[in-house]
Protein backbone atom coordinates (compact mmCIF):
# COMPACT_ATOMS: atom_id res chain seq x y z
CA UNK A 1 0.00 0.00 0.00
CA UNK A 2 1.36 3.73 -1.22
CA UNK A 3 1.47 6.00 1.99
CA UNK A 4 1.30 9.50 1.40
CA UNK A 5 4.07 11.37 1.97
CA UNK A 6 3.84 14.99 3.03
CA UNK A 7 5.17 17.60 0.19
CA UNK A 8 8.30 19.19 0.60
CA UNK A 9 8.91 22.46 1.97
CA UNK A 10 10.02 23.86 -1.37
CA UNK A 11 6.69 22.25 -2.76
CA UNK A 12 4.82 24.62 -0.25
CA UNK A 13 6.43 27.71 -0.88
CA UNK A 14 6.22 26.70 -5.05
CA UNK A 15 2.09 26.52 -4.77
CA UNK A 16 1.67 29.63 -2.68
CA UNK A 17 4.14 32.20 -4.76
CA UNK A 18 1.31 33.21 -7.03
CA UNK A 19 3.78 32.08 -10.25
CA UNK A 20 6.96 32.71 -8.75
CA UNK A 21 6.26 36.14 -7.60
CA UNK A 22 6.45 35.44 -4.26
CA UNK A 23 7.17 38.49 -2.09
CA UNK A 24 10.58 39.73 -4.15
CA UNK A 25 9.38 42.74 -5.06
CA UNK A 26 8.52 44.13 -1.86
CA UNK A 27 11.89 42.69 -0.22
CA UNK A 28 13.72 44.33 -2.84
CA UNK A 29 12.20 47.71 -1.23
CA UNK A 30 13.54 46.78 2.50
CA UNK A 31 16.91 48.40 2.79
CA UNK A 32 17.30 47.75 6.31
CA UNK A 33 18.73 44.59 4.91
CA UNK A 34 21.09 42.90 2.27
CA UNK A 35 19.26 39.64 2.05
CA UNK A 36 15.39 38.48 1.47
CA UNK A 37 12.60 36.86 3.32
CA UNK A 38 13.93 33.36 3.61
CA UNK A 39 10.76 31.74 1.25
CA UNK A 40 11.89 34.39 -1.45
CA UNK A 41 15.35 33.08 -1.57
CA UNK A 42 13.98 29.69 -3.06
CA UNK A 43 11.70 31.75 -5.75
CA UNK A 44 14.56 34.22 -6.91
CA UNK A 45 15.99 30.38 -8.46
CA UNK A 46 13.53 30.54 -10.70
CA UNK A 47 14.53 34.53 -11.83
CA UNK A 48 18.20 33.09 -12.25
CA UNK A 49 20.13 33.76 -8.75
CA UNK A 50 20.62 32.90 -5.55
CA UNK A 51 21.79 34.84 -2.24
CA UNK A 52 24.65 33.92 -0.51
CA UNK A 53 27.18 35.83 1.81
CA UNK A 54 31.34 36.51 1.52
CA UNK A 55 32.24 33.05 3.58
CA UNK A 56 35.73 34.54 3.82
CA UNK A 57 33.85 37.04 6.57
CA UNK A 58 30.89 35.08 7.79
CA UNK A 59 33.03 34.17 11.08
CA UNK A 60 34.38 37.77 12.00
CA UNK A 61 31.07 39.43 11.31
CA UNK A 62 29.46 36.75 13.29
CA UNK A 63 31.80 37.30 16.26
CA UNK A 64 31.11 41.20 15.74
CA UNK A 65 27.21 40.42 15.87
CA UNK A 66 26.93 41.88 12.73
CA UNK A 67 24.98 40.29 9.63
CA UNK A 68 26.10 38.06 7.37
CA UNK A 69 27.79 39.86 4.35
CA UNK A 70 25.24 38.80 1.91
CA UNK A 71 25.29 39.29 -1.94
CA UNK A 72 23.53 37.53 -4.81
CA UNK A 73 24.97 35.62 -7.57
CA UNK A 74 23.29 35.96 -10.99
CA UNK A 75 23.47 33.37 -13.46
CA UNK A 76 22.42 33.92 -17.20
CA UNK A 77 20.22 32.04 -19.69
CA UNK A 78 22.15 31.66 -22.87
CA UNK A 79 21.32 28.05 -25.06
CA UNK A 80 24.20 26.92 -26.55
CA UNK A 81 26.70 29.81 -24.87
CA UNK A 82 26.72 31.80 -27.95
CA UNK A 83 26.29 35.77 -27.11
CA UNK A 84 27.49 38.47 -29.70
CA UNK A 85 30.38 40.77 -29.35
CA UNK A 86 28.21 43.86 -28.32
CA UNK A 87 26.02 41.35 -25.62
CA UNK A 88 30.19 40.95 -24.44
CA UNK A 89 30.92 44.05 -24.08
CA UNK A 90 27.32 44.77 -22.23
CA UNK A 91 28.27 41.69 -19.76
CA UNK A 92 31.60 43.15 -19.09
CA UNK A 93 30.00 46.10 -18.17
CA UNK A 94 27.83 45.04 -15.99
CA UNK A 95 30.41 43.05 -13.97
CA UNK A 96 32.26 45.74 -13.67
CA UNK A 97 29.53 47.84 -12.52
CA UNK A 98 27.24 45.77 -10.70
CA UNK A 99 29.31 43.11 -9.41
CA UNK A 100 32.45 41.86 -8.26
CA UNK A 101 34.13 42.88 -11.31
CA UNK A 102 35.02 39.37 -12.76
CA UNK A 103 32.86 37.62 -14.96
CA UNK A 104 32.69 33.60 -14.11
CA UNK A 105 32.17 31.43 -17.49
CA UNK A 106 30.08 28.21 -16.14
CA UNK A 107 29.95 24.58 -16.83
CA UNK A 108 26.83 24.65 -18.24
CA UNK A 109 27.97 27.53 -20.88
CA UNK A 110 26.92 30.80 -19.54
CA UNK A 111 27.70 33.35 -17.44
CA UNK A 112 27.32 33.88 -13.56
CA UNK A 113 27.95 37.39 -11.81
CA UNK A 114 29.40 37.09 -7.99
CA UNK A 115 29.17 40.02 -5.12
CA UNK A 116 25.93 41.44 -6.64
CA UNK A 117 24.14 44.09 -3.69
CA UNK A 118 20.50 44.27 -3.34
CA UNK A 119 20.05 47.87 -5.11
CA UNK A 120 21.77 46.43 -7.70
CA UNK A 121 19.75 43.71 -8.99
CA UNK A 122 17.01 45.24 -11.31
CA UNK A 123 19.68 47.17 -12.88
CA UNK A 124 21.34 44.19 -13.30
CA UNK A 125 18.80 42.04 -14.81
CA UNK A 126 17.54 45.66 -17.21
CA UNK A 127 20.94 46.02 -18.35
CA UNK A 128 21.01 42.44 -19.81
CA UNK A 129 17.21 43.13 -21.37
CA UNK A 130 18.60 45.91 -22.90
CA UNK A 131 20.70 43.39 -24.78
CA UNK A 132 18.58 40.74 -25.54
CA UNK A 133 19.40 38.75 -22.88
CA UNK A 134 17.80 37.32 -19.62
CA UNK A 135 18.30 34.90 -16.48
CA UNK A 136 14.94 33.48 -16.61
CA UNK A 137 14.88 29.75 -15.32
CA UNK A 138 18.60 30.05 -15.32
CA UNK A 139 18.40 28.32 -11.89
CA UNK A 140 15.27 26.71 -10.15
CA UNK A 141 12.55 23.59 -10.80
CA UNK A 142 12.84 23.87 -14.23
CA UNK A 143 14.90 23.00 -17.68
CA UNK A 144 18.28 25.28 -17.03
CA UNK A 145 19.96 26.57 -20.10
CA UNK A 146 20.75 23.95 -22.43
CA UNK A 147 24.05 23.33 -23.84
CA UNK A 148 25.05 22.30 -27.07
CA UNK A 149 28.58 20.87 -28.24
CA UNK A 150 30.33 24.16 -28.93
CA UNK A 151 31.59 23.50 -32.44
CA UNK A 152 31.75 26.27 -34.79
CA UNK A 153 34.37 24.67 -36.64
CA UNK A 154 31.80 22.68 -38.09
CA UNK A 155 29.41 25.33 -39.16
CA UNK A 156 26.33 23.57 -40.15
CA UNK A 157 26.29 21.14 -37.45
CA UNK A 158 27.23 23.49 -34.70
CA UNK A 159 24.35 25.96 -36.58
CA UNK A 160 21.27 23.09 -36.04
CA UNK A 161 22.51 22.01 -32.57
CA UNK A 162 22.22 25.62 -31.28
CA UNK A 163 18.97 26.59 -33.30
CA UNK A 164 17.47 23.34 -31.07
CA UNK A 165 19.33 24.11 -27.74
CA UNK A 166 17.07 27.52 -28.52
CA UNK A 167 14.17 25.84 -29.58
CA UNK A 168 13.97 23.38 -26.47
CA UNK A 169 14.68 26.61 -24.10
CA UNK A 170 12.04 28.55 -25.13
CA UNK A 171 9.67 25.59 -25.78
CA UNK A 172 10.12 24.61 -21.72
CA UNK A 173 10.20 28.20 -20.59
CA UNK A 174 8.22 28.92 -17.45
CA UNK A 175 5.41 30.91 -18.74
CA UNK A 176 4.76 33.42 -15.45
CA UNK A 177 5.48 37.14 -16.74
CA UNK A 178 6.88 37.61 -13.05
CA UNK A 179 10.53 37.98 -14.21
CA UNK A 180 9.16 40.83 -16.54
CA UNK A 181 6.67 42.17 -13.78
CA UNK A 182 9.44 42.03 -11.24
CA UNK A 183 12.89 43.05 -13.12
CA UNK A 184 11.45 45.13 -15.91
CA UNK A 185 8.39 46.61 -14.33
CA UNK A 186 6.45 45.25 -16.96
CA UNK A 187 2.73 45.88 -16.10
CA UNK A 188 0.83 43.22 -13.75
CA UNK A 189 -1.19 40.79 -15.45
CA UNK A 190 -4.33 40.88 -14.47
CA UNK A 191 -8.53 41.10 -15.10
CA UNK A 192 -9.41 38.39 -17.10
CA UNK A 193 -6.22 37.09 -18.22
CA UNK A 194 -5.38 33.98 -16.94
CA UNK A 195 -1.86 32.40 -16.57
CA UNK A 196 -0.57 28.90 -16.82
CA UNK A 197 2.06 26.58 -17.26
CA UNK A 198 0.88 24.33 -19.26
CA UNK A 199 4.30 21.92 -19.61
CA UNK A 200 5.51 22.43 -16.29
CA UNK A 201 2.77 23.05 -13.90
CA UNK A 202 1.98 25.69 -11.85
CA UNK A 203 4.55 23.65 -9.05
CA UNK A 204 6.71 23.32 -12.14
CA UNK A 205 9.39 19.98 -11.79
CA UNK A 206 10.13 18.16 -8.16
CA UNK A 207 14.01 19.31 -9.18
CA UNK A 208 16.45 20.81 -11.78
CA UNK A 209 16.24 19.78 -15.00
CA UNK A 210 19.44 19.63 -17.48
CA UNK A 211 19.54 18.92 -20.95
CA UNK A 212 23.00 18.74 -23.40
CA UNK A 213 23.11 18.51 -26.98
CA UNK A 214 26.32 16.77 -28.54
CA UNK A 215 27.66 16.32 -32.21
CA UNK A 216 30.12 13.05 -32.08
CA UNK A 217 33.16 12.69 -31.74
CA UNK A 218 32.85 15.52 -29.32
CA UNK A 219 30.97 14.87 -25.91
CA UNK A 220 32.42 18.26 -24.43
CA UNK A 221 28.76 18.53 -22.74
CA UNK A 222 28.73 15.65 -21.24
CA UNK A 223 25.32 14.08 -22.46
CA UNK A 224 25.42 11.50 -19.58
CA UNK A 225 25.68 13.57 -17.02
CA UNK A 226 22.47 15.23 -18.20
CA UNK A 227 18.71 14.86 -17.00
CA UNK A 228 18.06 14.42 -20.46
CA UNK A 229 20.83 14.11 -23.93
CA UNK A 230 20.61 14.52 -27.64
CA UNK A 231 23.42 12.64 -29.40
CA UNK A 232 23.08 14.08 -33.07
CA UNK A 233 22.95 11.04 -35.88
CA UNK A 234 24.95 12.05 -39.07
CA UNK A 235 24.47 10.74 -42.50
CA UNK A 236 26.61 12.07 -45.09
CA UNK A 237 27.88 15.10 -43.13
CA UNK A 238 24.33 15.98 -41.67
CA UNK A 239 21.88 15.33 -38.71
CA UNK A 240 19.20 13.42 -39.39
CA UNK A 241 18.01 12.79 -36.26
CA UNK A 242 19.39 12.39 -32.83
CA UNK A 243 19.80 9.47 -29.78
CA UNK A 244 17.50 10.46 -26.62
CA UNK A 245 19.51 9.98 -23.14
CA UNK A 246 17.81 9.98 -20.19
CA UNK A 247 18.99 9.41 -16.42
CA UNK A 248 22.10 11.51 -16.13
CA UNK A 249 23.02 13.28 -12.77
CA UNK A 250 25.89 13.97 -10.51
CA UNK A 251 24.83 15.30 -7.29
CA UNK A 252 25.01 12.95 -3.88
CA UNK A 253 25.60 13.43 -0.58
CA UNK A 254 28.80 11.77 1.32
CA UNK A 255 27.66 8.83 3.74
CA UNK A 256 24.33 8.36 1.64
CA UNK A 257 25.10 5.64 -0.77
CA UNK A 258 21.15 5.94 -1.68
CA UNK A 259 21.86 8.94 -3.09
CA UNK A 260 24.35 8.57 -6.18
CA UNK A 261 25.85 9.73 -9.53
CA UNK A 262 24.02 8.09 -12.86
CA UNK A 263 25.42 8.14 -16.00
CA UNK A 264 22.49 8.62 -18.05
CA UNK A 265 20.91 5.85 -20.02
CA UNK A 266 20.16 5.65 -24.37
CA UNK A 267 16.57 4.86 -24.57
CA UNK A 268 16.06 5.35 -28.14
CA UNK A 269 16.25 7.09 -31.63
CA UNK A 270 14.48 10.50 -33.08
CA UNK A 271 14.41 12.10 -36.18
CA UNK A 272 15.90 15.73 -35.75
CA UNK A 273 11.76 17.34 -36.33
CA UNK A 274 10.46 15.60 -32.93
CA UNK A 275 13.46 15.97 -30.44
CA UNK A 276 11.51 18.98 -28.99
CA UNK A 277 8.53 16.94 -28.57
CA UNK A 278 10.62 14.12 -26.94
CA UNK A 279 12.01 17.08 -24.47
CA UNK A 280 8.97 17.52 -23.93
CA UNK A 281 7.74 14.47 -23.40
CA UNK A 282 10.45 13.74 -20.81
CA UNK A 283 10.05 16.68 -18.76
CA UNK A 284 6.09 16.15 -18.32
CA UNK A 285 6.66 12.52 -17.22
CA UNK A 286 9.45 13.99 -14.48
CA UNK A 287 6.43 16.50 -14.00
CA UNK A 288 4.06 13.84 -12.86
CA UNK A 289 6.19 11.03 -11.76
CA UNK A 290 9.12 12.76 -9.67
CA UNK A 291 9.31 12.71 -6.01
CA UNK A 292 7.54 15.70 -4.75
CA UNK A 293 8.49 14.75 -0.80
CA UNK A 294 12.53 14.26 -0.80
CA UNK A 295 14.59 16.54 -3.26
CA UNK A 296 17.43 14.65 -2.49
CA UNK A 297 15.40 11.85 -4.55
CA UNK A 298 13.45 14.20 -6.55
CA UNK A 299 16.30 14.38 -9.63
CA UNK A 300 14.90 12.44 -13.17
CA UNK A 301 18.28 9.25 -12.52
CA UNK A 302 15.71 8.61 -9.29
CA UNK A 303 12.31 8.46 -10.52
CA UNK A 304 14.17 6.10 -13.54
CA UNK A 305 15.05 4.17 -11.20
CA UNK A 306 12.50 3.93 -9.17
CA UNK A 307 9.86 3.21 -11.98
CA UNK A 308 12.27 0.89 -13.66
CA UNK A 309 13.81 2.13 -17.24
CA UNK A 310 11.64 0.00 -19.39
CA UNK A 311 8.38 1.56 -18.04
CA UNK A 312 9.87 5.07 -17.74
CA UNK A 313 10.62 4.60 -21.98
CA UNK A 314 6.99 3.14 -22.11
CA UNK A 315 5.97 6.42 -20.52
CA UNK A 316 7.49 8.83 -22.80
CA UNK A 317 6.03 6.82 -25.37
CA UNK A 318 2.69 7.17 -24.15
CA UNK A 319 3.00 11.00 -24.36
CA UNK A 320 4.89 10.83 -28.12
CA UNK A 321 2.98 10.96 -31.06
CA UNK A 322 6.54 9.21 -32.88
CA UNK A 323 7.58 6.56 -31.02
CA UNK A 324 10.79 6.39 -29.89
CA UNK A 325 13.30 4.07 -32.57
CA UNK A 326 16.15 1.88 -31.86
CA UNK A 327 19.40 4.12 -31.26
CA UNK A 328 21.77 4.52 -33.60
CA UNK A 329 25.67 3.73 -33.38
CA UNK A 330 27.64 6.33 -32.59
CA UNK A 331 31.51 7.05 -30.98
CA UNK A 332 32.90 9.49 -28.85
CA UNK A 333 36.70 10.70 -28.46
CA UNK A 334 36.73 13.33 -26.12
CA UNK A 335 35.07 15.35 -23.18
CA UNK A 336 37.39 18.29 -24.30
CA UNK A 337 37.72 21.50 -25.98
CA UNK A 338 39.71 22.08 -29.45
CA UNK A 339 42.96 23.77 -29.03
CA UNK A 340 44.21 26.82 -30.44
CA UNK A 341 43.21 28.61 -34.05
CA UNK A 342 41.16 26.48 -36.31
CA UNK A 343 40.17 27.52 -39.73
CA UNK A 344 37.14 27.00 -41.97
CA UNK A 345 38.00 26.33 -45.62
CA UNK A 346 37.02 30.35 -46.51
CA UNK A 347 39.39 30.98 -43.97
CA UNK A 348 37.66 32.15 -41.40
CA UNK A 349 39.23 31.39 -37.86
CA UNK A 350 37.84 30.17 -34.27
CA UNK A 351 40.39 30.55 -31.56
CA UNK A 352 39.75 28.91 -28.16
CA UNK A 353 40.78 30.43 -25.25
CA UNK A 354 41.35 28.47 -22.15
CA UNK A 355 40.00 30.36 -19.05
CA UNK A 356 41.19 28.42 -15.83
CA UNK A 357 37.87 27.14 -14.21
CA UNK A 358 36.07 29.56 -16.02
CA UNK A 359 37.44 33.02 -13.79
CA UNK A 360 37.66 36.02 -15.90
CA UNK A 361 39.76 38.76 -14.39
CA UNK A 362 42.71 40.74 -15.23
CA UNK A 363 45.84 39.23 -13.54
CA UNK A 364 49.46 41.28 -13.95
CA UNK A 365 50.25 38.29 -17.02
CA UNK A 366 47.03 37.44 -18.11
CA UNK A 367 44.75 40.39 -18.77
CA UNK A 368 41.55 38.55 -19.41
CA UNK A 369 39.16 40.84 -18.94
CA UNK A 370 41.07 43.46 -21.22
CA UNK A 371 42.18 41.13 -24.07
CA UNK A 372 38.40 39.73 -24.45
CA UNK A 373 37.10 43.28 -24.50
CA UNK A 374 39.14 44.36 -27.35
CA UNK A 375 38.48 41.52 -29.40
CA UNK A 376 35.00 42.49 -28.69
CA UNK A 377 35.57 45.99 -29.40
CA UNK A 378 36.56 44.34 -33.28
CA UNK A 379 32.86 43.88 -33.46
CA UNK A 380 33.26 40.61 -35.58
CA UNK A 381 32.21 37.12 -35.14
CA UNK A 382 30.94 35.52 -31.55
CA UNK A 383 31.71 34.46 -28.66
CA UNK A 384 30.93 30.79 -27.72
CA UNK A 385 31.03 29.62 -24.23
CA UNK A 386 32.28 25.78 -24.03
CA UNK A 387 30.88 23.80 -21.42
CA UNK A 388 34.57 23.55 -20.29
CA UNK A 389 34.46 26.50 -18.94
CA UNK A 390 36.65 27.80 -21.66
CA UNK A 391 35.12 30.27 -24.71
CA UNK A 392 35.75 30.29 -27.95
CA UNK A 393 36.28 33.55 -29.99
CA UNK A 394 34.37 32.13 -33.37
CA UNK A 395 33.75 33.42 -36.81
CA UNK A 396 36.85 35.69 -37.00
CA UNK A 397 37.10 37.06 -40.54
CA UNK A 398 40.37 36.30 -42.55
CA UNK A 399 41.16 39.60 -42.44
CA UNK A 400 41.35 40.19 -39.07
CA UNK A 401 42.80 37.03 -37.84
CA UNK A 402 45.88 38.91 -37.73
CA UNK A 403 44.63 41.48 -35.51
CA UNK A 404 43.24 39.04 -33.07
CA UNK A 405 46.49 37.33 -32.26
CA UNK A 406 48.13 40.39 -31.78
CA UNK A 407 45.57 41.10 -29.15
CA UNK A 408 45.90 37.80 -27.46
CA UNK A 409 49.30 37.76 -27.66
CA UNK A 410 49.27 41.53 -25.84
CA UNK A 411 46.94 40.49 -22.96
CA UNK A 412 49.16 37.14 -22.22
CA UNK A 413 46.62 34.90 -23.84
CA UNK A 414 47.98 33.27 -25.88
CA UNK A 415 50.36 30.77 -23.63
CA UNK A 416 49.63 26.74 -24.12
CA UNK A 417 48.84 24.57 -21.29
CA UNK A 418 49.90 20.93 -20.19
CA UNK A 419 47.39 18.08 -21.07
CA UNK A 420 46.36 17.79 -17.66
CA UNK A 421 45.62 21.88 -16.78
CA UNK A 422 43.85 22.52 -20.44
CA UNK A 423 41.57 19.14 -19.36
CA UNK A 424 40.53 20.69 -15.32
CA UNK A 425 37.83 22.13 -14.26
CA UNK A 426 36.90 23.38 -10.97
CA UNK A 427 33.52 24.37 -9.48
CA UNK A 428 33.30 27.66 -7.40
CA UNK A 429 33.55 26.81 -4.57
CA UNK A 430 34.41 28.94 -1.53
CA UNK A 431 33.82 31.80 -0.65
CA UNK A 432 30.45 32.25 -2.72
CA UNK A 433 28.98 29.03 -2.14
CA UNK A 434 27.07 28.03 0.40
CA UNK A 435 27.59 24.26 0.42
CA UNK A 436 31.43 24.58 -0.27
CA UNK A 437 32.88 22.10 2.51
CA UNK A 438 36.43 22.68 1.03
CA UNK A 439 38.46 24.60 -1.58
CA UNK A 440 38.22 23.93 -5.39
CA UNK A 441 38.55 27.52 -7.93
CA UNK A 442 41.07 28.80 -5.89
CA UNK A 443 42.97 25.57 -5.13
CA UNK A 444 43.21 23.47 -8.11
CA UNK A 445 45.75 25.51 -9.88
CA UNK A 446 48.12 25.20 -7.39
CA UNK A 447 48.15 21.61 -7.17
CA UNK A 448 47.95 20.75 -11.08
CA UNK A 449 50.96 22.80 -11.23
CA UNK A 450 52.58 20.63 -8.07
CA UNK A 451 50.78 17.57 -10.33
CA UNK A 452 52.64 19.00 -13.91
CA UNK A 453 56.21 18.51 -11.94
CA UNK A 454 55.17 14.66 -11.58
CA UNK A 455 53.84 14.08 -14.79
CA UNK A 456 56.93 15.96 -16.43
CA UNK A 457 59.01 13.44 -14.58
CA UNK A 458 57.19 10.59 -16.49
CA UNK A 459 57.18 12.46 -20.30
CA UNK A 460 53.43 12.85 -19.50
CA UNK A 461 53.41 16.49 -19.35
CA UNK A 462 51.48 16.79 -22.97
CA UNK A 463 49.09 14.11 -22.12
CA UNK A 464 45.07 14.54 -22.07
CA UNK A 465 44.05 13.82 -19.01
CA UNK A 466 40.63 15.13 -17.49
CA UNK A 467 40.53 16.28 -13.43
CA UNK A 468 38.17 17.65 -12.45
CA UNK A 469 37.24 19.25 -8.40
CA UNK A 470 34.23 20.08 -6.46
CA UNK A 471 34.57 21.94 -2.74
CA UNK A 472 31.44 18.98 -1.69
CA UNK A 473 30.05 15.59 -3.38
CA UNK A 474 27.32 17.93 -5.41
CA UNK A 475 29.54 17.61 -8.60
CA UNK A 476 29.03 21.08 -10.03
CA UNK A 477 32.02 20.09 -12.36
CA UNK A 478 30.74 16.95 -12.99
CA UNK A 479 33.69 14.99 -10.99
CA UNK A 480 33.01 11.54 -10.94
CA UNK A 481 32.77 11.52 -15.59
CA UNK A 482 36.46 12.75 -15.23
CA UNK A 483 39.64 10.14 -15.17
CA UNK A 484 41.00 12.01 -12.11
CA UNK A 485 37.96 13.19 -9.78
CA UNK A 486 38.94 15.06 -6.33
CA UNK A 487 35.59 15.99 -4.20
CA UNK A 488 35.48 18.58 -1.04
CA UNK A 489 35.18 16.62 2.42
CA UNK A 490 36.66 19.34 4.76
CA UNK A 491 38.70 21.91 4.30
CA UNK A 492 41.50 21.01 2.87
CA UNK A 493 40.94 17.55 2.06
CA UNK A 494 39.34 15.52 -0.08
CA UNK A 495 38.10 12.32 -1.99
CA UNK A 496 40.03 10.93 -4.78
CA UNK A 497 37.93 9.44 -7.47
CA UNK A 498 40.00 7.78 -11.02
CA UNK A 499 38.78 5.44 -13.57
CA UNK A 500 36.55 7.95 -15.42
CA UNK A 501 36.78 7.65 -19.01
CA UNK A 502 38.60 10.50 -21.22
CA UNK A 503 35.23 10.71 -23.28
CA UNK A 504 32.84 10.49 -20.49
CA UNK A 505 31.06 7.40 -20.69
CA UNK A 506 31.68 5.77 -17.83
CA UNK A 507 31.78 7.07 -13.95
CA UNK A 508 34.78 6.63 -12.04
CA UNK A 509 35.29 5.38 -8.65
CA UNK A 510 36.52 6.16 -5.23
CA UNK A 511 40.16 5.48 -4.80
CA UNK A 512 41.13 7.18 -1.79
CA UNK A 513 39.16 8.58 1.25
CA UNK A 514 40.35 11.93 3.04
CA UNK A 515 43.46 12.55 1.07
CA UNK A 516 45.31 16.18 1.54
CA UNK A 517 47.56 18.03 -1.54
CA UNK A 518 50.33 16.02 -0.22
CA UNK A 519 48.41 12.89 0.11
CA UNK A 520 47.07 13.43 -3.88
CA UNK A 521 50.02 13.87 -5.00
CA UNK A 522 51.04 10.58 -2.78
CA UNK A 523 48.99 8.23 -4.78
CA UNK A 524 48.87 10.08 -8.34
CA UNK A 525 52.55 9.89 -8.85
CA UNK A 526 53.41 6.01 -8.99
CA UNK A 527 50.08 5.69 -10.76
CA UNK A 528 51.11 8.24 -13.84
CA UNK A 529 54.86 5.98 -13.46
CA UNK A 530 52.66 3.28 -14.06
CA UNK A 531 51.23 4.33 -16.95
CA UNK A 532 53.97 5.98 -18.87
CA UNK A 533 55.63 2.56 -18.62
CA UNK A 534 52.67 0.25 -19.05
CA UNK A 535 50.12 1.83 -21.22
CA UNK A 536 49.21 0.09 -24.49
CA UNK A 537 49.23 2.82 -27.70
CA UNK A 538 46.60 5.17 -27.80
CA UNK A 539 45.44 3.88 -24.22
CA UNK A 540 44.01 6.69 -21.80
CA UNK A 541 44.78 7.26 -18.50
CA UNK A 542 41.49 6.43 -17.13
CA UNK A 543 41.20 3.52 -19.18
CA UNK A 544 44.64 2.73 -18.07
CA UNK A 545 43.58 1.99 -14.34
CA UNK A 546 40.80 0.49 -14.65
CA UNK A 547 42.65 -2.50 -16.89
CA UNK A 548 45.73 -2.62 -14.61
CA UNK A 549 43.15 -3.34 -11.94
CA UNK A 550 43.90 -0.29 -9.89
CA UNK A 551 40.38 0.62 -9.50
CA UNK A 552 36.75 -1.75 -10.50
CA UNK A 553 35.05 -0.57 -14.23
CA UNK A 554 31.56 1.60 -12.67
CA UNK A 555 28.20 0.99 -14.75
CA UNK A 556 25.74 2.56 -13.50
CA UNK A 557 25.27 4.88 -10.45
CA UNK A 558 23.42 1.97 -8.65
CA UNK A 559 26.93 0.03 -8.56
CA UNK A 560 28.40 3.38 -7.78
CA UNK A 561 29.48 2.51 -3.90
CA UNK A 562 29.25 -1.02 -4.42
CA UNK A 563 33.27 -1.76 -4.01
CA UNK A 564 33.47 -0.22 -1.32
CA UNK A 565 34.04 -1.49 2.09
CA UNK A 566 31.02 -0.53 4.71
CA UNK A 567 34.11 2.07 6.03
CA UNK A 568 34.40 4.00 3.02
CA UNK A 569 30.87 4.56 2.58
CA UNK A 570 30.50 7.41 4.68
FE1 LIG B 1 25.83 23.39 -9.38
C1 LIG B 1 24.17 23.90 -6.50
C2 LIG B 1 27.48 26.26 -9.03
C3 LIG B 1 26.80 23.17 -12.61
C4 LIG B 1 25.00 20.07 -9.39
N1 LIG B 1 25.77 24.87 -8.03
C5 LIG B 1 24.97 24.91 -6.92
C6 LIG B 1 25.07 26.29 -6.24
C7 LIG B 1 24.01 27.16 -6.82
C8 LIG B 1 25.07 26.27 -4.70
C9 LIG B 1 23.74 26.42 -3.99
O1 LIG B 1 22.76 25.73 -4.33
O2 LIG B 1 23.69 27.24 -3.08
C10 LIG B 1 26.48 26.72 -6.73
C11 LIG B 1 26.75 28.22 -6.79
C12 LIG B 1 28.21 28.49 -6.52
C13 LIG B 1 28.60 29.90 -6.75
O3 LIG B 1 28.96 30.58 -5.76
O4 LIG B 1 28.59 30.35 -7.88
C14 LIG B 1 26.59 25.93 -8.02
N2 LIG B 1 26.84 24.56 -10.62
C15 LIG B 1 27.55 25.66 -10.25
C16 LIG B 1 28.44 26.15 -11.37
C17 LIG B 1 28.61 27.66 -11.42
C18 LIG B 1 29.80 25.44 -11.25
C19 LIG B 1 30.91 26.01 -12.09
O5 LIG B 1 31.96 26.22 -11.50
O6 LIG B 1 30.76 26.24 -13.28
C20 LIG B 1 27.70 25.53 -12.58
C21 LIG B 1 26.62 26.43 -13.11
C22 LIG B 1 25.91 25.79 -14.25
C23 LIG B 1 24.94 26.67 -14.98
O7 LIG B 1 25.37 27.61 -15.62
O8 LIG B 1 23.74 26.39 -14.92
C24 LIG B 1 27.05 24.32 -11.92
N3 LIG B 1 25.82 21.91 -10.80
C25 LIG B 1 26.37 21.99 -12.03
C26 LIG B 1 26.48 20.70 -12.61
C27 LIG B 1 27.10 20.37 -13.96
C28 LIG B 1 26.09 20.37 -15.07
O9 LIG B 1 24.97 20.87 -14.92
O10 LIG B 1 26.43 19.88 -16.15
C29 LIG B 1 25.98 19.80 -11.67
C30 LIG B 1 25.99 18.26 -11.82
C31 LIG B 1 24.96 17.75 -12.73
C32 LIG B 1 23.67 17.55 -12.02
O11 LIG B 1 22.91 18.51 -11.91
O12 LIG B 1 23.44 16.45 -11.54
C33 LIG B 1 25.56 20.57 -10.54
N4 LIG B 1 24.71 22.21 -8.18
C34 LIG B 1 24.56 20.85 -8.33
C35 LIG B 1 23.85 20.33 -7.18
C36 LIG B 1 23.47 18.86 -6.93
C37 LIG B 1 22.18 18.50 -7.58
C38 LIG B 1 21.71 17.12 -7.20
O13 LIG B 1 21.04 16.51 -7.99
O14 LIG B 1 22.00 16.67 -6.10
C39 LIG B 1 23.60 21.44 -6.33
C40 LIG B 1 22.88 21.43 -4.98
C41 LIG B 1 21.40 21.23 -5.11
O15 LIG B 1 20.81 21.36 -6.17
O16 LIG B 1 20.82 20.94 -4.07
C42 LIG B 1 24.18 22.59 -6.99
FE1 LIG C 1 29.28 24.60 -4.44
FE2 LIG C 1 29.47 21.99 -4.20
FE3 LIG C 1 28.68 23.04 -6.50
FE4 LIG C 1 31.16 23.29 -5.78
S1 LIG C 1 30.13 21.36 -6.19
S2 LIG C 1 29.86 24.96 -6.56
S3 LIG C 1 31.03 23.46 -3.60
S4 LIG C 1 27.57 23.15 -4.61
Amino acid sequence: MDIERPLSANERIKEKSNLLRGTIADGLTHVETGALADDDTQLTKFHGFYQQDDRDLRAERGKQRMEKAFSFMVRMRVPAGIVTPAQWLAIEKLALERANGTIRLTTRETVQFHGILKGNLRSLMQGLDDVQLDTIAACGDVNRNVIATADPWRRDLHAQVSSLAREISAHLLPRTRAWHEIWLGEEKVSGGVLEDEPILGRTYLPRKFKIGIAIPPQNDVDVFAQDLGFIAILERGHIVGYNVTAGGGMGMTHGEPETYPRNADVIGYCDRDDAVAVAEAVVTVQRDHGDRSNRKHARLKYTIDTLGLEHFVALVNERLAVKLAPPRPFVFESTGDRRGWAEDKDGTAHFTLFVENGRIHDLPHRRMMTGLHRIAELDVGRFVMTANQNIVIADIPKSLRKVVEQLLAEHGLDDAQGGLRRNAMACVALPTCGLALAESERYLPELITRLEAELDRYGLLQTDITIRMTGCPNGCARPYVSEIGLVGRTPGVYNLYLGGAHEGVRLNKLYRRDVDGDGIVAALSPLFAAYAEQRKRNERFGDFVVRAGFVAETKTGLDFHENLSPDLRT
